[in-house]
């Protein structure tokens, strides 16, 4: 490093230099590092190449000064020049290259991918706009288009490559072109996130600041957003386009770099591993198997090399999520492939006699995940609920075909930004307890386990909480202008806005808890209840949940009577920075969703790590989380998976049964239409909600209420006991070690990469 960073850019010291000038000088200065460190690591035979079309890498310049091992002296030196590395960090345009945890998953990987020395890459599109940017007018979701790229290539994380690829569609032709991302793994190797892109895109084709735009014009418009709406046929073409861009161009790549490392393609699986995350890139499939037979290789050998190099990871068991496209538009958009998807779906009929495994179904439609499970080596959950669930129910058909195939890895985070970045308090303070490998070795952590009794250190865990929850409540109030109380418990539920992930059952409690305090019953330590969600922008009764929080924070933090007890916030644009600064503040994860229906969950790891507790239902990585820390530490309730899987084959559920028999949900449901509401908010939407809750309810929000309701009253209960509580956080962290991704990617590399 030198510390003339500021010099060498600008000719001025650090102190002349304004905060955005000392951003581009150090962004220069960790490219030229990596630049002159990337030689020493070389290119293995075997590669992977973990494909998605997601990768919420989230701010890079402090993840990368961490992991070159030089945060603490840039910070320092800025510090001594009177400049503040948090108002650097503020500089920084998110890149929001995801919508939340599979996008996220994949930038944890990439990290621990290069932090254990792994030679694996990401491939992916570089799109103009991230997630739209969300905005609160009048109590809803406004979206707005959320660009990041930097029109001058010196102020850029992305480095443009001379590697481009003619992609041929249906209807026209594009060029693209490679630009690459350096992934630098903590005091380890260096990696490449590749995002293509074309040269001819026009953001300002946009209208200002909204994110509606023209969806036929694919030279212009091909990768300017992430996932543009596809309510209507033209947004999912546009999806179709983008995602056969992305595969094609990354199976060229693959393909181009295997050859020069020497393979002849007879020998592909050598060479590369290729990493399917969820079915958005499955057409690599088909599209490998064209090139692989262009290239003079026998079509039935083609297939059989591409199946020894593809697996895939499932994310999801929700039916609506899972794609199938129709074959009509795959004609019309990738006509290259469907004689290919039609040959590899004929010998899936040839050989298996159950229509439910069939890769083209009666309506037409192209089934992404049978694609993948047939004609890929590996299929994997990524929990061990969530495993299970596909291997008995959701995927059963499949796992009795290739019981081999089927195998679990369950989600990890990356603990350099989920802990050492964005809790510095903790993780120093750690460091002094149990030394520094905890940072290399997760499992390290559990030598905390020795200070469980120890005051000393539980008192000062609680005092690090307090510091970090009076940093949360200068930043709310400074970006939103809200105010809040550091005694207060913060309980938080930050993730997508989602009906099955049930925000609207912590909406429940709020109401209900605003009643029993205007009837007198106040709570022994106040309550702040924090939101953070974006819903999609074409999710109708995701946003009237928005709209209902917006309405209740308004109503419950002006009511005099009620707010200095209990305060609603709704964080504004939840992102990864916004993640950095609520989850060292939590003192209750909120991990809600109905049991079978969240895959894994990351953020309930994360938060766990920094010592928050867990109120949840046993889905997802929640089950891990309460085998690691044992009862007394985290607080379960609600219907069990099994339960909840036979009431959706019974159709037995019905929302009107518990809303009428239980006069506290009859109150509190009523409560979204009432009078104080109304005149509130819109009434319309709170209308719709009210009758989607009473008479639907699909995610089985009032099944689960009472009990909802109990277990929280205990968490209330039991944070009165600061000793007992600074012991359940400290049991918390030092059993997080096994959601390093550390772990995760090593277990990817043994059981499936073998890249080592
Ligand atoms: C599919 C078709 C059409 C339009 C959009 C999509 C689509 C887009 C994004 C489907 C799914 C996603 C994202 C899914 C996702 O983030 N899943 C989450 O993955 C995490 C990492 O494994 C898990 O921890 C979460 O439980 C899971 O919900």
């Amino acid at each position: 490093m030198t510390i003339d960073f500021c010099m060498d850019k600008y000719k001025k010291t650090i102190k002349d230099c304004c905060n955005e000038e000392i951003y581009y000088a150090l962004l220069e200065m960790t490219k030229n590092m990596t630049r002159a460190r990337e030689k020493e690591y070389f290119d293995s035979k075997k590669k992977v190449y973990y494909i998605s079309a997601e990768f919420l890498i989230g701010k890079i310049l402090s993840n990368n000064l961490i992991n070159l091992g030089i945060y603490q002296d840039v910070k320092k030196i800025l510090e001594d020049n009177g400049k503040s590395m948090d108002e650097i960090e503020e500089i920084e345009i998110e890149p929001s290259l995801g919508n939340g945890g599979l996008g996220r998953l994949a930038a944890c990987f990439l990290d621990s991918m290069a932090t254990i020395g792994l030679n694996g890459d990401g491939i992916g599109i570089n799109y103009h706009m991230g997630l739209f940017k969300q905005v609160f007018e009048g109590h809803q979701q406004i979206e707005e288009g959320n660009p990041w790229i930097h029109k001058e290539e010196d102020k850029n994380w992305l480095n443009k490559t001379e590697i481009t690829y003619e992609i041929q569609f249906g209807d026209r032709k594009v060029i693209s072109r490679m630009y690459d991302i350096d992934i630098i793994g903590y005091e380890n190797r260096i990696n490449k996130l590749h995002l293509f892109d074309i040269d001819t895109v026009d953001e300002t084709i946009v209208k200002d600041k909204d994110i509606e735009f023209d969806k036929t014009c694919i030279d212009k418009n091909l990768t300017l957003f992430l996932y543009p709406d596809d309510s209507d046929e033209k947004g999912e073409l546009l999806r179709i386009y983008q995602q056969y861009f992305m595969v094609s161009n990354g199976a060229r790549l693959i393909l181009d770099e295997c050859k020069k490392k020497g393979s002849d393609f007879h020998n592909l699986n050598e060479y590369a591993a290729i990493q399917i995350n969820d079915t958005h890139p499955t057409m690599i499939i088909p599209e490998l198997i064209r090139l692989l037979v262009k290239e003079g290789i026998d079509m039935d050998e083609a297939i059989s090399i591409v199946s020894k190099t593809c697996a895939y990871t499932n994310h999801t068991i929700l039916a609506e999520a899972l794609e199938k496209w129709p074959l009509d538009y795959l004609a019309k958009v990738v006509p290259q492939l469907v004689e290919i998807i039609k040959l590899l779906d004929k010998k899936v009929r040839d050989k298996y006699d159950d229509e439910s495994v069939y890769i083209i179904d009666k309506k037409n439609r192209v089934h992404m995940a049978h694609l993948d499970i047939h004609y890929g080596y590996s299929v994997n959950g990524v929990a061990k609920l969530h495993t299970d669930i596909l291997k008995n129910n959701e995927l059963h058909n499949f796992y009795k075909i290739y019981p081999d195939k089927f195998n679990n890895k369950t989600n990890g985070i990356t603990f350099r930004r989920w802990l050492l970045h964005c809790n510095e308090r903790l993780a120093d303070y750690i460091e002094t307890l149990i030394g520094s490998e905890f940072k290399k070795d997760a499992s390290k952590l559990e030598d905390l386990k020795k200070y469980i009794n120890d005051d000393q250190v539980l008192k000062t865990l609680l005092d690090i909480k307090l510091e970090n929850k009076k940093e949360l409540k200068a930043y709310l109030e400074k970006t939103q202008n809200i105010s809040i109380d550091e005694n207060s418990i913060f309980d938080i539920q930050i993730k997508r806005l989602h009906e099955y992930k049930r925000q609207q059952l912590n909406v429940l409690f709020v109401i209900n808890k605003y009643f029993e305090i205007k009837n007198g019953s106040k709570p022994s330590t106040p309550i702040t209840v924090i939101f953070g969600a974006k819903a999609a922008k074409a999710y109708v009764i995701a946003k009237d949940i928005i709209h209902l929080i917006l309405c209740l924070q308004d109503l419950i933090n002006n009511d005099e009577e009620v707010s200095p007890y209990l305060k609603v916030v709704m964080v504004e644009n939840y992102n990864v920075s916004k993640a950095t600064k609520l989850i060292p503040a939590c003192d209750i994860s909120e991990q809600i969703s109905l049991a079978s229906k969240e895959a894994s969950g990351t953020g309930n790891m994360k938060l766990m790590l920094n010592g928050a507790i867990t109120l949840g239902t046993m889905d997802g990585a929640n089950v891990e989380i309460a085998q690691l820390v044992g009862n007394e530490n985290i607080y379960t309730f609600g219907e069990g998976s099994e339960e909840v899987i036979e009431h959706y084959k019974n159709s037995d559920y019905v929302a009107k049964d518990f809303y009428e028999k239980d006069e506290r949900i009859k109150k509190c449901v009523d409560f979204i239409i009432s009078d104080e509401m109304q005149k509130i908010g819109d009434k319309e939407s709170l209308n719709r909600l009210y009758s989607e809750i009473i008479n639907k309810d699909w995610f089985m929000t009032l099944l689960d209420f009472d009990d909802y309701l109990k277990q929280k009253e205990k968490v209330f209960a039991d944070y009165e006991d600061r000793k007992s509580w600074a012991q359940k956080m400290i049991t918390n962290i030092s059993m997080a070690g096994f959601f390093s991704s550390d772990r995760a990617i090593t277990e990817y590399e043994k059981d499936i990469w073998k890249v080592f």
